[in-house]
């Protein structure tokens, strides 16, 4: 397994649309694995391939307390949204340090792929249907501070690229 480094908003890669995976092979397994290690080693509860540079419709969240019930979605399809929405404080590893509140369905229903390969529905709500969500609009190229004002997504972009430019000197 590899650690995998993330992309940090605002990454122009982060906006790419993420391609449907065509064979969930050996490639797709180790792609999986490594993202699962990246994710619990940046203590994160989900995790986009955008995020890590590879853009396919695979995504691994584990909500669980214990961080020992790892979820895999591949080629995730959004089936059913409940007409509840709640305001939820989210944040995001490819922008460290943010949190905000973004508007989401309660509940939803998704369809996906396993890591074997086999179909999967799953109806989610508290934080797994936030952080489905959340990880869905990665594989569209929408980052969460696309939700946000112009002004606070142009402060938060302002103090990323300072941060950066801070890490690389
Ligand atoms: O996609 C990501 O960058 C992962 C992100 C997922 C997420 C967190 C919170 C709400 C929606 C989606 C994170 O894991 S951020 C770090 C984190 O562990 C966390 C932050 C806020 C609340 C709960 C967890
Ligand atoms: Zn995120």
């Amino acid at each position: 397994m590899a650690l995998l480094s993330i992309l940090c908003f605002p990454d122009p890669r982060l906006h790419k649309l993420a391609k449907p995976v065509a064979d969930v092979d050996a490639r797709v397994r180790r792609l999986v694995a490594d993202m699962l290690e990246t994710m619990y080693a940046a203590k994160g509860i989900g995790l986009a391939a955008t995020q890590v540079d590879v853009h396919e419709r695979v995504i691994v969240i584990d909500v669980s307390d214990e961080r020992d019930q790892p979820q895999v979605f591949i080629n995730p399809q959004l089936v059913w949204t409940s007409e509840q929405t709640h305001l939820n404080e989210e944040g995001c590893l490819s922008v460290p340090g943010i949190y905000d509140g973004v508007q989401r369905f309660d509940a939803v229903t998704v369809k996906a792929l396993d890591v074997d390969g086999g179909e999967r529905v799953v109806e989610a709500t508290d934080l797994l249907s936030v952080c489905l969500q959340h990880e869905m609009d990665h594989l569209l190229g929408k980052v969460f501070v696309e939700y946000l004002s112009p002004l606070k997504r142009s402060r938060i972009k302002k103090k990323m690229l300072k941060a950066q430019r801070e890490d690389a000197s």
